[in-house]
């Protein structure tokens, strides 16, 4: 098993249609893979979606650290470890410090431990900003540099370039140990800071950077509809979210970025096959939720709009046909009992999620009529093939609610969730939501 996780990565991809972004890695493991067209996290921020999918449970948004759930679970890497599988974890996988150490075969490796507190020089302990300019720029609000750079440094100087380094050659001790393994590794970007190195930055032309061009808040949507404000704890920011520059610029900084990571899980896909490992090998590459690139002028993740929650995901290897777009909805946490199905592991009692398994060999099936996640704040959302719907729930009645319809509005402008013609569809969404994951599960049997 190859678990790959790069975080922060919507589907900003050549192999998603995106061809403005070059990734020729990631397409190319789509081309001899499945790609999901439709995969959705269940919380659009890192925490608890990874915590999601490494449990197999649907976890509150506030939930962060796995010492904090309730329910029974085993790990996906505890899973597979007691099924005889060496399990090895680089870079981000677990939410940083919040990993769960025992469930590994070995320590966790990092190539950095970051957000100490105490100022632009604790901060940048590790070298996360490269560009000796970039330390004249600092928010002196959180002490750390401006949202991205791309300094002339060579892959390795930042974090992911480490990681794959040190994921080649954990492929290669894995191969000479002949047992079953089980490596995951976790990209850092294109999370923010955007930091790249220059070579990625040069692969495109600021000219010819489209931006967004609905640059407004979706119209009717209730104020309890909100953009994140994490890039505003970077410099270079203050002032500026709503400017054309700003729009060109930021997009400009994630696409090197996306091209970096690219660049850095080709080494590791290179590796598996040169070490004859592909074969045998399922890989699994997925983004833990999406990130607005400028649409209604967001940056980032933390709502529960189309841009936040949809998510790559592509499979590939013995068990996965090739060459494959799968429209089915799916949800992040299908993820665990697919992998369990493909590696012939039995499936704990405790998952929430499906396995995509019985899709792949008869991908005419009826599959999940619909998607779920959650956000701060009561926010409840669902996903059809159609529809996407959001309510607020504070204690214990519905304060708001939000639908876009993505046949007739797939850039979500218009919130209709009050219209006289969608109240049937408003209807059937909150039944969905009543009903709960359970109810959308597709019927058994294959
Ligand atoms: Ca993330």
């Amino acid at each position: 098993m190859l678990f790959l996780v790069v975080d922060d990565l919507r589907t900003q991809l050549g192999c998603y249609g995106h061809k403005e972004t070059l990734s020729p890695n990631l397409d190319r493991l789509a081309g001899r893979g499945t790609l999901f067209e439709r995969a959705y996290c269940q919380v659009p921020v890192c925490g608890p979606s990874r915590l999601t999918v490494l449990t197999g449970v649907r976890v509150s948004p506030y939930v962060w650290d796995s010492k904090k759930m309730k329910a029974p679970f085993v790990s996906l890497p505890a899973w597979f470890k007691s099924h005889g599988y060496r399990c090895v974890s680089l870079g981000k996988v677990f939410h940083h410090k919040m990993d769960r150490a025992g469930d590994w075969s070995e320590p966790p490796w990092r190539s950095a431990h970051i957000y100490g507190k105490g100022g632009w020089a604790k901060y940048n302990t590790n070298g996360l900003w490269q560009d000796p300019e970039s330390g004249r720029f600092i928010n002196p609000r959180t002490g750390r540099g401006p949202y991205f750079e791309h300094a002339d440094v060579p892959d390795e100087a930042y974090q992911d370039g480490k990681l794959a380094k040190r994921a080649v050659a954990e492929l290669e001790r894995l191969a000479r140990g002949g047992k079953p393994f089980f490596l995951a590794c976790g990209f850092w970007r294109p999370h923010l800071p955007l930091n790249a190195p220059e070579k990625y930055w040069k692969l495109y032309d600021s000219k010819k950077i489209r931006i967004a061009d609905n640059r407004f808040r979706p119209k009717g949507a209730p104020p309890r509809l909100k953009g994140s404000r994490e890039i505003d704890s970077y410099a270079l920011v203050k002032g500026r979210k709503k400017s054309i520059p700003f729009h060109v610029q930021a997009r400009h900084a994630y696409y090197a970025c996306v091209s970096y990571v690219d660049a850095q899980v080709g080494k590791v896909l290179d590796a598996l096959r040169r070490l004859g490992l592909e074969k045998d090998t399922v890989v699994v590459l997925w983004g833990d939720h999406g990130w607005h690139l400028g649409e209604h002028n967001f940056w980032g993740k933390h709502n529960t709009l189309e841009n936040a929650l949809h998510a790559p995901l592509l499979l590939a290897g013995p068990g996965v046909p090739g060459g494959v777009r799968s429209k089915a909805l799916v949800e992040l946490v299908d993820i665990y009992p697919t992998l369990c199905d493909l590696a012939g592991l039995p499936l704990p009692g405790h998952l929430e999620g499906t396995s995509l398994v019985p899709h792949l060999r008869g991908p005419g099936r009826p599959w999940k009529e619909a998607v779920f996640a959650k956000w701060t704040g009561g926010a409840r959302a669902v996903g059809t093939k159609r529809f996407l719907y959001t309510e607020w729930i504070r204690k214990g009645k519905r304060v708001a609610e939000m639908l876009y319809d993505h046949e007739l509005d797939p850039e979500e402008n218009v919130n209709v969730a009050g219209r006289p013609e969608y109240a049937k569809v408003v209807k059937r969404m909150r039944s969905l939501l009543a009903a709960g994951w359970k109810g959308a599960v597709p019927a058994k049997g294959r």
